[in-house]
């Protein structure tokens, strides 16, 4: 078990598409090492981008929240939106985007199937908070930020703070891997 830096904005790794699983593959150490560093955050979701690795693993929580606290924790591999109805509004965070929050539009139910750690295919319907994260972290897999939904202004609104990010000028209370150290180890 290890908790894993967390990749920030600017980092290559979360503009990337995530592949595949195939069925056989070991992800069961990535996967407890994901829901370590989640929780280590203290965050509801969490895609494999996150952590740097182009896999599509997404694990989320929600039971830290009083409405979901029945909800399970769950492991969504090679994830596949079926359909999707609905729009709300929430206020969404990333972990990988900290110190940001806004406002997002999606959609409000969603339907998906998944393979879960045995390789058994399920599906799930999902609304409210754990329908959203769902989309969040099926972006993140292909390398889509939420802030790419943000309309311009807002995106400008956010600049200054992006850019703290970016150059690593921001304290952030859980272990990361900003684009300087990225382009460090590249040069
Ligand atoms: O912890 C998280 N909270 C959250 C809140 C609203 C919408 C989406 C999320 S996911 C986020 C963790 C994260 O960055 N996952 O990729
Ligand atoms: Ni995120």
């Amino acid at each position: 078990m290890a908790i894993l830096p967390i990749v920030t904005y600017g980092h290559p790794a979360l503009r990337k598409k995530a592949e595949r699983v195939s069925p056989g593959e070991n992800v069961r150490d990535l996967v407890e090492d994901m829901f370590e560093t989640m929780r280590n955050a203290q965050g509801i979701g969490l895609a494999a981008n996150q952590v740097g690795v182009l896999k599509r693993v997404i694990v989320m929580d929600v039971s830290p929240m009083e409405e979901y606290k029945d909800e399970k924790p769950r492991v969504l591999i090679n994830p596949e939106i079926i359909s999707h109805t609905g729009e709300w509004e929430l206020e969404e965070g990333c972990l990988s985007i900290p110190a940001v929050r806004d406002v997002v539009t999606r959609s409000e139910n969603v339907h998906i199937k998944y393979l879960d750690l045995d390789f058994d295919e399920q599906e799930l319907e999902a609304e409210g908070v754990p329908g959203r994260v769902i989309l969040h972290e099926i972006d993140h897999l292909n390398g889509i930020l939420f802030i790419d939904h943000l309309s311009p202004g807002r995106r400008k609104f956010h600049k200054g703070i992006l850019l703290d990010i970016k150059r690593g000028d921001l304290d952030i209370p859980y272990p990361v891997i900003g684009s300087q150290e990225e382009e460090v180890r590249n040069s």
